[in-house]
């Protein structure tokens, strides 16, 4: 597809994986039955978001993926990945979310970043730290549309990126060093995933400076406002109806939330 490529093609597919999150179904990857370059798969990503813009939901931020060896291991996908945030997505700290809305999904700790100015292209870190408002302790909801969870790279990349909610706690100012701090995503109080802010690329900044560059060769600039997902600082914890999940981080605060039936 990718010589000549078919538009309506693309459409169709975004289609597809559209229906599947809106209908919370299960369906077979894409590669099983089509042949999908990963420029491919950002495009039908693209057009599927295009299609939740069209029916007014509005852009948000970004997130990255795979930006922790953790994450790479558990899921098979050893390149990193982005994908769009939007409006539809976020869930309220401390609210309640439906196992209903989703297939299968999972938890992930993660840091957050706010913007304050626009950020593209090759960045310093010092630069991108300069266009940051503000952190906060966050979680990711993914739920990928595929069957069983389990994808190639083109696929995830095709679904999103596995997105489907986002909860971000009180925001901090970025004046202390986020580099390293300890973290603890708990269910109903239990430990579940240890681990550190330094999992991600080593400093969650470097999550922040990748993010700049994809959304520049997206033609897509990061703007003011924008919140930017680091990725997933541990392994993914599968959800289940009657938990309340938390994810602590040292130094910045803690950020929560229940799930229902
Ligand atoms: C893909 C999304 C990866 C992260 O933080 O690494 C991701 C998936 O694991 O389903 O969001
Ligand atoms: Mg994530």
């Amino acid at each position: 597809m990718s010589e000549n490529r078919d538009i309506r093609a693309i459409r169709e597919l975004a289609m597809v994986v559209d229906d599947a999150a809106r209908g919370a179904r299960a369906i077979p990857q894409l590669t099983a039955s089509n042949k999908l370059t990963l420029a491919d798969a950002y495009e039908i990503q693209r057009a599927s978001i295009a299609l939740r813009v069209e029916r007014g939901e509005k852009r948000v931020g970004m997130k990255m993926g795979f930006t922790s060896r953790a994450k790479m291991v558990q899921m098979g996908v050893h390149d990193m990945i982005w994908g769009r945030l939007t409006e539809g997505m976020i869930v309220e700290d401390g609210g309640p979310i439906s196992m209903q809305r989703y297939v299968h999904p999972r938890v992930e700790p993660e840091i957050a970043f706010l913007l304050k100015a626009p950020l593209c292209g090759v960045v310093t870190p010092l630069q991108a730290l300069s266009a940051v408002e503000a952190v906060a302790p966050a979680m990711e909801i993914i739920d990928s549309r595929f069957e069983n969870f389990k994808f190639s790279h083109i696929d995830v990349v095709a679904d999103n990126s596995s997105s489907s909610g986002f909860v971000t706690g009180a925001w901090h100012k970025p004046d202390i060093d986020f580099s390293n701090l300890g973290l603890v995503m708990s269910f109903n109080g239990v430990a579940r995933q240890i681990g550190t802010t330094a999992a991600i690329l080593g400093h969650p900044l470097r999550s922040l400076v990748v993010a700049a560059r994809f959304a520049a060769e997206a033609g897509e600039p990061l703007e003011a406002g924008w919140i930017i997902m680091a990725g997933g600082a541990t392994a993914a914890e599968p959800l289940a109806a009657g938990t309340w999940v938390e994810n602590e981080i040292q130094n910045i605060g803690r950020v929560a939330f229940s799930v229902e039936k």
